[in-house]
C-alpha cells in the first residue's frame, strides 16, 4: 500500500531517500568514452586547473598570464591550490565541489596535503575510477560533447570503436554555424562539395555532413553555443544554416536541437577556456525557431539569470521547447535553487534542472551531490505546499517525479515524434 506523506521531516526523508536513490542521466558533459583514452580527463591535477578555479586563481595573483600558462600542469595546479586552499578558504562553488568530491572518496581533506591526494589518484586505475564516479554520483549514463572539427577526437570516430554504452554522443556544430566562412573550406578537404555561397548544392552536401556523422556517433541530439547577438530570422550564415540545413536534418532524423545561449566567448582571450563570459540573449529569436519549426524539437538552456523566466514562460507557450540545465555561470546553489524553484512553479515536471557540464570525471561527484541536494530541497517544499490543500504524495509519486526530473522528461522528449 502507497503510504502517504504529510509531516515535513516525514516528507523530507522520504525525498532524500528518493532523489538520492533516482539513476540520473546526465544529459551534457564534456566528458569522453574511455576509447578516447587522454581525453577523458580525471585527477586532482585536472580538478585544480578546471577553468573555473583558473578563473578565480588570477583574482588573487599578479603573475602574468603568459607565465602560468608556461607552466606545467601539475605547476599550475600546485599555485591554484596554494591560492584558492591554502591562502584563502576554498568556500567558491568550484573549490567546495573539488573538497566535496574528495571527501566522497573518502580522502581526508582536513590534512590539506596535495601530496598524499595526488599519490591516492596516482595509485588508481582509469577503469574502475570511472564505475566509481559514476556510482559516486548516481549518474547511469552521460551525454558527452563530441566534434567533429576537434583534431584530436575525430580520428578516434572515423578508426571506430567499441562503445561504453553508459556515454552517449552529440553532435556539436559551433564551427558549422559560427564560422561558417573557415568552415565551409575544411567541409570541402574533408569530401563535401561545399561553396562559400549557401546555395542548394552547398545546403544539400552539409546535410550529407551532418547526417554522415549523426550516423557515425550516434547522436542523440545536435547542439550549438549561441551568442547574446544571435537572432532569427537573419540573414546570416548561422541563421540561413539552422533553417535550410540543420533544423531539416534534426526533423529527418527526429532529433533535437540543442541551443546553449548567451555565451559572449572569449572577453578576456589571456585566459583561455576561462576567458568566456556572459550576456542577455535575445529570447525573441527562441521564440521565433518554436514558432516557425514546431516539427522540430528544441532542448535549451540559457547563461543570463536574467533569460531564466522568458525561458520558462516560452516553455509555456511551444511544448517543442525542452528546458534543462543551470549552464555555468548560474550552477551555483543560490541561482540553481532560485532557478529550479521558478521552473517548477512555472511549467512542473516538464525540465531537466540540471546537466553536469563535467569537463573531468570526478567532478560528476560533487555537480550532481550538490544538485541534488537542492533538487530535494525544492521539491520537498512544494511537496509540503500540497500538502496543505489535502493532497498528499506517495512514495511512488515521488520517485516518479524524480525520474522524470532526472532524465525521464528528457528522454521522453527526445522520443517525441
Ligand atoms: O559551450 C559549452 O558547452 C560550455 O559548457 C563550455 O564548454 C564552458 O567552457 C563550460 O565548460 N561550462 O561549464
Ligand atoms: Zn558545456
Amino acid at each position: 500500500m502507497n503510504q502517504s506523506f504529510s509531516e515535513k521531516s516525514d516528507l523530507e526523508s522520504m525525498v532524500t531517500k528518493v532523489v538520492t536513490s533516482t539513476p540520473i542521466r546526465d544529459i551534457h558533459t564534456h566528458l569522453y568514452d574511455p576509447a578516447f583514452g587522454e581525453l577523458l580527463l580525471w585527477g586532482i591535477d585536472d580538478l585544480l586547473v578546471y577553468h573555473y578555479l583558473v578563473a578565480e586563481a588570477f583574482r588573487h595573483l599578479d603573475l602574468p598570464y603568459a607565465k602560468f600558462w608556461a607552466l606545467s600542469k601539475s605547476q599550475q595546479a600546485e599555485l591554484i591550490w596554494n591560492q584558492l586552499f591554502i591562502e584563502h578558504s576554498p568556500i567558491s562553488e568550484s573549490c567546495r565541489g573539488i573538497l566535496t568530491t574528495l571527501h566522497a572518496l573518502g580522502l581526508d581533506v582536513r590534512k590539506r596535503d596535495l601530496s598524499a591526494i595526488r599519490q591516492w589518484f596516482a595509485s588508481q586505475g582509469s577503469d574502475n575510477h570511472i564505475t566509481r564516479c559514476m556510482e559516486l554520483a548516481g549518474v547511469s549514463s552521460l551525454c558527452m560533447t563530441n566534434s567533429p572539427f576537434d583534431d584530436l577526437e575525430r580520428p578516434q570516430w572515423e578508426k571506430g570503436f567499441a562503445r561504453d554504452e553508459r556515454f552517449h554522443a552529440a553532435l556539436r556544430i559551433d564551427p558549422l554555424l559560427l564560422s561558417w566562412a573557415t568552415t565551409a573550406p575544411t567541409l570541402l578537404k574533408w569530401g563535401y562539395d561545399v561553396s562559400p555561397s549557401l546555395n542548394e548544392k552547398t545546403i544539400g552536401e552539409v546535410r550529407r555532413f551532418l547526417s554522415d556523422w549523426t550516423k557515425r556517433i550516434g547522436a542523440r541530439y545536435l547542439m550549438v553555443s549561441l551568442s547574446p547577438e544571435f537572432d532569427f530570422p537573419a540573414n546570416d550564415p548561422c541563421a540561413q544554416l539552422l533553417e535550410k540545413a540543420v533544423l531539416p536534418h534534426c526533423r529527418e532524423f527526429g532529433l533535437p536541437m540543442a541551443l546553449m545561449m548567451g555565451v559572449k566567448r572569449q572577453v578576456n582571450p589571456q585566459l583561455g577556456l576561462a576567458g568566456d563570459g556572459v550576456g542577455l540573449s535575445k529570447l525573441s529569436a527562441l521564440e521565433g525557431l518554436c514558432a516557425a519549426f514546431p516539427e522540430n524539437k528544441f532542448l535549451v538552456t540559457v547563461l543570463a539569470r536574467e533569460n531564466q523566466h522568458e525561458l520558462c514562460v516560452l516553455a509555456r507557450k511551444f511544448r517543442n521547447l525542452h528546458v534543462f540545465g543551470c549552464w555555468w555561470f548560474t550552477n551555483i546553489p543560490s541561482l540553481i535553487n532560485e532557478i529550479t524553484r521558478m521552473r517548477i512553479e512555472l511549467i512542473g515536471m516538464s525540465v531537466t534542472p540540471q546537466h553536469s557540464d563535467a569537463r573531468v570525471l570526478d567532478q560528476l561527484i560533487y555537480k550532481w551531490r550538490h544538485s541534488r541536494q537542492i533538487i530535494t530541497d525544492v521539491l520537498t517544499e512544494k511537496y509540503v505546499d500540497l500538502a496543505q490543500t489535502g493532497w498528499v504524495v506517495t512514495e511512488a509519486d515521488v520517485r516518479r517525479d524524480a525520474s522524470e526530473l532526472l532524465g525521464g522528461a528528457f528522454d521522453r522528449f527526445c522520443q517525441r515524434s
